[in-house]
């Protein structure tokens, strides 16, 4: 690829720009987005060569275009870049939640909805910001791509190995499938972690809490240390099928409080022994 423009040049798009170079797979790549400091910083970092000004002249003979801002903004910048997506541009996205995604292009893009190959790498961490992008966040990963009956193969291929290019593995999915499967998997355990924490942080001696908090508590803190625009758009963004989980979830800690509060030993144990096999069987 000549050229690739991506938009939120943070942990998610600084690494996989940080990844296309390394792989000799891309010349220029210029970085759009909202924070000036954010582009200014990934220009210092060599992430990108060109800080784009006006939409017009960053995708003009782009080849690709990625998005990788908070999902609430797929719309908007897919409504600003309809006018100058040529038979050639092919777009596509980094975000969590692929229902809303598609839907978003339909509207922005009209009859050039084709143009828009949803994916989402299975890949991240807690920081962000173009200081935590490193070219081996997808090395190993899965990516899943979620095409659109609009789009061309030829289109979808092209996403698929830019990201093979990364060292990503590319699964294929439904937009209703992946959205069901990661509110499950994702969007459910980052909403439980966020609670946890902030239950505990409202807490008389929160600070004292904190302080004896050993690895179990640590591993939630860890992912209640992740971006919370990020997370309050895919809450929304994949809402149904995130209240289906968790309402299901709120069934098992009432049957859990049931047994606890009956003095239910085996119930509980046989909870986290179930529990314990599946990780040792599937993780
Ligand atoms: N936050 C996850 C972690 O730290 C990574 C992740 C986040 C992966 C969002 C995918 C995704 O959609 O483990």
């Amino acid at each position: 690829m000549n050229k690739v423009v991506i938009f939120g040049v943070g942990l998610i798009g600084g690494s996989f720009a940080r990844a296309l170079k390394e792989a000799g797979a891309v010349g220029t790549i210029v970085g759009m987005g909202r924070s000036r400091a954010s582009l200014q910083r990934a220009l210092e970092l060599g992430i990108i060569d060109v800080v784009g000004d006006d939409i017009a002249t960053a995708v003009k003979d782009a080849d690709l275009v990625l998005l990788a801002a908070p999902v609430a903004q797929t719309g908007p910048i897919l409504e600003a870049l309809r006018p100058h997506l040529d038979a050639r541009i092919v777009v596509t996205d980094a975000g969590s939640t692929k229902s809303d995604a598609a839907a978003a292009a339909r509207v922005a893009l009209g009859d050039k909805a084709g143009r828009f190959v949803p994916g989402h790498p299975i890949a991240g961490r807690e920081s962000n910001g173009p200081d935590a992008a490193i070219p081996d966040l997808y090395r190993g990963k899965k990516v899943v791509l979620t095409p659109l009956a609009e789009n061309d193969e030829r289109d979808v291929e092209l996403v698929a190995a830019a990201w093979r290019a990364c060292g990503a593995i590319i699964h294929r999915l439904t937009a209703e499938e992946h959205d069901k499967v990661f509110a499950a998997v994702s969007h459910l355990p980052h909403l439980l972690a966020y609670a946890l924490v902030d239950d505990i942080a409202h807490k008389p001696h929160a600070e004292l809490l904190f302080q004896y908090a050993a690895s179990g508590f640590r591993d939630f803190t860890r992912i209640a240390g992740s971006s919370p625009e990020m997370w309050r758009d895919i809450s929304l963004a994949n809402q149904a099928a995130l209240l289906t989980e968790l309402d299901a979830y709120m069934a098992q800690l009432a049957r859990m409080r049931a047994q606890l509060a009956a003095g239910d030993g085996a119930g509980l144990q046989a909870v986290y022994g179930n529990a314990r096999e599946a990780r040792e069987r599937w993780i």
